[in-house]
């Protein structure tokens, strides 16, 4: 028996005695007396004193995952099933008259990322853990995660997202650093929440704070004093936003975070006695987007300055340790911080990144590979690249993307150095947490071997043709519906038909995901049923999506479909047939609910541009359909399931990129020579969406969509139209459709982030 199983043992057996215990000496009463907020902080507390009897996971190496954004969600399910002492809880709790759902919805989220990418960072801690491998996160513990999405007047309005209690899982320590900065210096302190493994040890993610930081300089929404950086440094997540990106704070930020972890890196090699020569051969440090980078220059500098290393041994090791993550090939988000900035905030680090950029300029006289160009901006990706072990994209065709065009002539110069490790998910939140039902009935059908090795989900295969079986994957996929309609009634006051059709794109709102042409499709189809051509059964359109604030057009975006959503409502000849439904805030919370409802997953982004995805993912593995383009991962689901379990339009990313070189797409000459796509486009600006809309907004992504359309909507419309058609017709054929469901849960065992972290250990790590 391993540590886990006499530790869940022992608690199980225990359970209730100590949770009473726990009851009456927080609260003074019995569990069955108190709120679901006060039995969840005795769960959360029973928790926390459970993982401290698990095992620490050791090694001789250690690898750190930094990242400015660690997107857990909330905690509670997914550590008491990675404990092994769900089920007893739940039971305990029903005896005492406690619903653990109710339980459960008690906790706050912890929003600490944008979406996808620190998405990826939560599920990648959980599946190292789960390896048992030793490996830590490191970041930021933001006082307010990713902003409140509420809609006032059909407009997202942001305000800030508490989500630290008195109780939390965090846990405050002693380590604290001196970071600093070219005007100030900072005191920080480490908090760490555990990272525990399924059925296995226990691992950190370190979250750095100052404690100075003042609450209470947040004004209306999530304005704040952007300079007084003492007060707001850990302050708030920075949205995603593009338009933004040159803020100061960002590198204040920035810079906390690698400071920090670079200190607490050598600390613990001291504390092994390691040469710091050697250092890469106990520890390994991957980057995650560009937004750790200066931890190579703050490493030099450190051991340069402070540990009487030569420059060229500093360069050397540091070389050797790191290896950097590009999620993204959107020219506009890869880092470039103008030199100036570097000198007011980070001064002690521009003499290393100009040693740095001399060295590369000495052997390559390519401009486009040096660090610092001819306007003095640094270049975060081109440190990472020289100065870094690994270069990895996050799915097959990303990476090929990034080699042949993006990163061509890094690629030339390194071409040992590329490689891909397509994202994947924690099967333990994305299916047994957030489906139990569903998790529950594959192990009746396969046995548990799964829950290790996602691959052995392909034994569901044969179950291909048992009408028993799919008849049964069909009523799961029912009750999970039924279940999110009451949710989505209770949070948005929406009533949605139980016998529709659920098509749901969730994801952060960016052009080019394109909700924009999903809200056309929707324009379409209101205007074929006004004309009289009526869907077979009604049809759900589902959207979540915040946009970063200062994005206007992704903010439009949304303004128009909330208008849709309330013209479809109010009109008695459409309402029947379709209804669409935006909900408000959407989040991880959010997404464990819908992602189990989905019938048809949207993953429409313009072929080149979604790095990988891994809503996509999610939905698969949870039996639902995807209506995607050839782009990020999606074209590795399809080559999996084959063409008839995934619906696919769109050019392909070779056309697309040509478009881009030659610059010949006219948006207009589309909407010009269609007219499917001239009255769908029409409609923004007609009387219906002005009578409920605002015309700024309405007529701005009009003007948008005809006169710019830079990530071709109108290129792809007409076939999207065509294609969802014939999913939704598709739908129809019941027994052929539940098929389609067994194939992509059978098939999703490829897409476990368990397999994604064995890769990055086999080629990268080197851990065990
Ligand atoms: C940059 C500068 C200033 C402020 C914010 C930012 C910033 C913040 C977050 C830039 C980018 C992000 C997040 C990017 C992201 O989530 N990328 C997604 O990563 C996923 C995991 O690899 C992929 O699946 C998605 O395709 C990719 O879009």
């Amino acid at each position: 028996m391993g540590h886990y199983q006499v530790i869940a043992n022992v608690i199980n057996d225990q359970m209730e005695e100590k949770l009473t215990e726990l009851t009456q000496s927080m609260w003074g009463k019995e569990i069955k007396d108190c709120s679901d907020a006060e039995v969840y902080n005795s769960v959360l507390q029973l928790t926390k004193e459970v993982t401290a009897s698990v095992p620490e996971i050791k090694g001789d190496k250690k690898v750190y995952y930094i990242s400015a954004e660690f997107l857990i969600g909330k905690l509670l399910s997914n550590n008491l099933i990675n404990l092994g002492i769900y089920d007893k809880l739940a039971e305990v709790l029903a005896k005492n008259g406690k619903n653990i759902a109710d339980i459960e919805e008690a906790e706050p989220e912890p929003s600490l990322g944008n979406g996808g990418l620190g998405r990826l960072a939560a599920c990648f801690l959980d599946s190292i853990a789960t390896l048992g491998l030793p490996g830590d996160g490191i970041g930021l513990n933001y006082h307010f995660g990713l902003f409140k999405q509420v809609f006032k007047d059909r407009i997202q309005n942001a305000e800030k997202n508490d989500w630290i209690e008195d109780r939390s899982w965090l846990t405050k320590t002693d380590t604290t650093f001196e970071v600093a900065f070219g005007d100030k210096k900072v005191k920080s302190r480490l908090y760490d929440i555990d990272v525990i493994g399924y059925e296995n040890g226990v691992n950190k993610l370190h979250l750095f704070d100052i404690e100075s930081v003042d609450e209470s300089i947040v004004k209306d929404g999530i304005s704040f004093d952007k300079e007084d950086i003492e007060k707001n440094l850990t302050l708030f997540l920075y949205p995603d936003d593009s338009d933004e990106a040159g803020n100061l704070l960002r590198i204040y930020q920035q810079y906390f975070m690698v400071s920090n972890g670079a200190q607490l890196i050598l600390k613990e090699l001291k504390a092994n006695q390691i040469d710091l020569r050697e250092m890469y051969k106990h520890a390994v440090i991957q980057i995650n987007d560009t937004h750790p980078t200066m931890v190579i220059p703050e490493l030099i500098r450190i051991l340069t300055e402070e540990k009487a290393m030569s420059m060229d041994d500093a360069i050397d090791v540091v070389s050797k340790t790191c290896a950097y993550t590009n999620h993204t090939i959107l020219a506009e988000a890869l880092e470039k911080w103008p030199l100036k900035y570097l000198e007011k905030v980070v001064p002690q680090l521009v003499p290393i990144i100009k040693e740095l950029d001399k060295r590369v300029r000495a052997k390559y006289k390519d401009p486009k590979v040096q660090i610092i160009d001819k306007d003095e901006r640094v270049h975060m990706a081109h440190i990472d690249i020289h100065y870094g072990i690994s270069v990895n994209g996050v799915a097959a065709l990303h990476t090929e993307i990034l080699k042949n065009t993006e990163l061509k002539c890094f690629y030339d110069i390194y071409p040992e150095k590329f490689n891909n490790k397509t994202n994947g998910i924690t099967f333990r939140r994305w299916l047994m947490s957030c489906n139990k039902e569903l998790a529950s009935y594959i192990t009746e059908l396969i046995g548990n071997g799964w829950k290790k090795d996602a691959a052995k989900l392909e034994e569901l295969l044969k179950y291909a043709d048992d009408e028993a079986v799919l008849n049964k994957l069909d009523e799961i996929k029912r009750g999970k519906k039924a279940a999110l309609i009451q949710h989505i009634k209770t949070n948005e006051g929406v009533e949605i038909d139980e016998n529709s059709i659920f098509d749901i794109q969730i994801k952060r709102l960016h052009e080019y995901k394109r909700q924009q042409m999903n809200a056309l499709y929707i324009i379409h189809k209101y205007l074929e049923i006004k004309s009289g051509i009526k869907p077979e059964r009604p049809l759900t359109f589902i959207f979540g999506a915040k946009a970063a604030p200062a994005y206007v057009i992704a903010q439009d975006i949304i303004h128009l479909l909330l208008c849709l959503q309330e013209i479809v409502k109010n009109d008695p000849d459409v309402a029947p047939y379709m209804k669409v439904v935006m909900v408000e805030n959407y989040n991880v919370s959010y997404a464990e609910k819908l992602i189990p409802a989905c019938d048809i997953s949207e993953q429409i982004s313009l072929a080149s541009k979604e790095a990988s995805g891994t809503g996509n993912m999610k939905f698969m593995l949870n039996g639902a359909v995807t209506l995607g383009t050839m782009d990020g991962a999606n074209v590795e689901i399809h080559d999996l399931v084959g063409k008839d379990n995934i619906y696919v339009f769109g050019k392909d990313s070779d056309t697309v990129i040509a478009h881009y070189e030659k610059a010949d797409y006219v948006s207009k000459d589309y909407y010009k020579n269609s007219k499917v796509i001239k009255d769908a486009v029409d409609f923004i600006i007609g009387k219906q969406c002005m009578a409920v809309g605002h015309k700024e907004n309405l007529e701005r992504l009009y003007n948008e969509l005809i006169n710019k359309d830079w990530f071709m909507t109108l290129l792809d419309l007409e076939e999207y139209i065509e294609v969802k058609d014939k999913a939704f017709k598709e739908y129809e054929d019941r027994k052929t459709w539940e098929k389609k469901m067994l194939v992509n849960i059978a098939k999703a065992g490829f897409f476990s982030s368990d397999r994604t972290i064995a890769q990055y250990n086999e080629d990268i790590w080197h851990l065990s």
